[in-house]
């Protein structure tokens, strides 16, 4: 059994998704960022970072005391590894693999991140910083949206690390990114992925919680989100 520390944004999806795809069961233990809760003792213990997604492993592979594990993409690696699916193991597929899952984390999660801060929740508006971060969106979607017309998925077959990017495209509206317009090849992989069950599932847990994404976060969840309690 996993226990799932999660609250439903693009991060989490990432791995209520992984989850639901590998049917592995799992427990959900809620950490509600706009209330401060990633930054409880308990939490902090098993992710120092002070952000979700975080798991912890009851059972974990090799055996030995309940095994945490945080970093969305960490997560992925382990749980692909303990489910033995949607990484594959032959090393040049798993490169390819890899390297975009790599791609997400470091770049088009972060990225995205900023764009959205500056561009929707920052409460002084700096042009120069919408600016940017609205190009260098434009400049990943470009590169899935290249990457994708010559193939189905973004590394081989369907993969850890279409999971990892696909939460981070659900924004796209909301990001003013003209998805079908300029980004044909990435539409179609969107929708595609999007009528699999099981990554319904896991985009479905806990939507309740997804308001605070439709709308900027109230006064108290932007001291928790902004305001600097640890970074
Ligand atoms: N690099 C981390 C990023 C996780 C992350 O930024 N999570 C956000 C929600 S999407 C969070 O927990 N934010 C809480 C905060 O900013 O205090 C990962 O990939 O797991």
């Amino acid at each position: 059994m996993i226990d799932l520390y999660y609250w439903p944004t693009p991060n989490g999806w990432k791995i209520s998704i992984a989850l639901e795809e590998m049917e592995i069961p799992y427990e959900v233990r809620w950490v509600n960022i706009g209330r401060g809760e990633q930054f409880e003792p308990a939490f902090l213990e098993i992710s120092p970072n002070n952000r979700m997604p975080a798991i912890v492993d009851r059972e974990p592979m090799g055996g030995g005391p309940p095994l945490p594990i945080f970093e969305s993409g960490a997560i992925l690696v382990y749980l692909a590894e303990k489910s033995g699916r949607f990484l594959p193991a032959e090393p040049r597929a798993r490169a390819d693999v890899l390297q975009w899952l790599f791609w997400q984390v470091g770049g088009l999660g972060p990225m995205l991140g900023q764009h959205g801060h500056f561009h929707l929740y920052a409460e002084q508006k700096i042009p120069y910083a919408i600016e940017r971060y609205h190009q260098e969106a434009l400049r990943l979607y470009g590169v899935m949206d290249k990457q994708l017309a010559t193939r189905e998925h973004l590394a081989g077959d369907y993969s850890i690390a279409d999971m990892a990017c696909w939460p981070w495209v659900v924004t796209w509206k909301r990001q003013e990114i003209d998805l079908a317009g300029e980004f044909p090849n990435l539409r179609r992989w969107y929708d595609a992925l999007k009528e699999r069950p099981a990554l319904r599932r896991g985009f479905d847990l806990g939507k309740e919680g997804r308001k605070q994404l439709t709308g900027a976060p109230d006064e108290q969840g932007r001291k928790h989100l902004f305001g600097g309690k640890a970074g």
